[in-house]
């Protein structure tokens, strides 16, 4: 198995202790105290490509996933001559790829402009470079996923219903428990019997922590899953929710809520507060992103199932109109199926 962890280590940034007593759990409780900066572990940033021996697999499979807009893409340079035609079949593409209108015209008036400045006459040459011009688009959007910097880091993870936050966060915790990682979740889908079991079943069997409350208050279950954790000297703590649509306002409105009582628990939390998208949502991917960034303030995204029929240009509109870091992406169930996003490693898949 490959390593998901750079040795790299990150000066811990553990913010002053505030002065309150822990409250009991409650809709909003009172904040409580941080471990003193000494308890902090050293910070790990995630590794940003797998070992080469997965790293094939990855992207055959990636490769596979994202096949329907690379087909398209790539079949449109063979033997092509660089006129208006092929401009237009190219904004087709980029637009059936659900890259939006915003990111498809940014990328062909900067490949015009290449073309021109560089003289480009040969369809290779032309797709090298939107190529690099996506490459340039997408890589703001890398960022290491760094752990450590908190005792204990508290991620919040939403999204909407089956977007593959349970499964992620599932993935998540064995990556993290595979180097050395504590891991408490906190289930905080408190509306299914079903969704609450999801989770404990899995923790029992991973040998992970689960809190959970029946009919509970989910910002209580995740208030008592941060003061578990910082009891317990858990080195992560991860808040699953409940899916929701952004036009559910008074869901949307929850979300806030509980985001502001992890807050009250831990001075800072959550440290991450991540969106999973499901890769097949289409251009709505870019709708979610944009409402739940406005309740959450979101630090970074997860796109999951790349490997299904997903056509993976909704990236670009995102890196265009709303640029949330992409920590990771998913083509699976297994847990190597969960890697960093790599733009260069993306492009690729998606280009040829
Ligand atoms: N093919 C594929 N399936 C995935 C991936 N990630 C998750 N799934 C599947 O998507 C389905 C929904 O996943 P969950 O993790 O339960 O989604 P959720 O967001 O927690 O769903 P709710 O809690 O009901 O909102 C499950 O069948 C997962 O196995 C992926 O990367 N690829
Ligand atoms: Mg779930």
């Amino acid at each position: 198995m490959f390593s998901f962890f750079k040795k790299k280590t990150v000066t811990p940034e553990v913010p002053p202790a505030p002065v309150q007593q822990p409250a009991p759990a409650a809709a909003e409780p009172a904040a409580a105290p941080d471990l003193p900066p000494d308890t902090a572990p050293l910070a790990f940033e995630m590794e940003t490509a797998p070992r080469p021996e997965s790293k094939q697999s990855w992207m055959s499979r990636l490769k596979a996933g994202l096949s329907k807009t690379s087909a398209n893409l790539s079949l449109l340079f063979v033997g092509a001559r660089i006129d208006d035609e092929l401009y237009e079949e190219l904004e087709a593409a980029l637009l059936m790829s659900d890259a939006g209108i915003d990111a498809t015209h940014y990328l062909l008036d900067a490949l015009k402009r290449k073309v021109k400045d560089e003289k480009l006459t040969d369809a290779a040459a032309v797709k090298a470079a939107l190529k690099t011009l996506m490459i340039d688009l997408l890589r703001p959007l890398e960022k290491p996923f760094v752990l450590g910097r908190h005792q204990p880091t508290v991620m919040m993870i939403s999204g909407v219903n089956g977007a593959g936050k349970t499964t992620t966060i599932g993935k998540l915790a064995k990556h993290m428990q595979a180097h050395g990682q504590s891991v408490l979740l906190a289930a905080g889908d408190t509306f299914r019997a079903a969704a609450r079991e999801q989770l404990m079943v899995w923790g029992q069997r991973n040998n992970v922590t689960v809190i959970s409350q029946e009919s509970g208050d989910p910002a209580a279950v995740s208030y008592d899953a941060v003061q578990s954790g910082k009891a317990k000297g858990t080195n992560v703590v991860m808040i699953d929710t409940a899916g929701r649509l952004p036009t559910q306002l008074h869901l949307m409105e929850e979300l806030k809520k509980i985001k502001r009582v992890i807050g009250k628990g831990m001075e800072g939390a959550p440290h991450e507060t991540l969106l999973v998208i499901d890769g097949n949502t289409g251009q709505n991917a870019l709708a979610q992103v944009k409402a739940f960034d406005d309740a959450l303030q979101l630090s970074g995204l997860i796109i999951t199932k790349l490997d299904g029929t997903a056509k993976g240009g909704v990236i670009a509109a995102i890196a265009r109109v709303r640029p949330v870091p992409v920590y990771f992406i998913g083509i699976g169930e297994k847990i190597e199926d969960l890697q960093p996003f790599d733009a260069e490693e993306f492009v690729e898949a998606l280009l040829g």
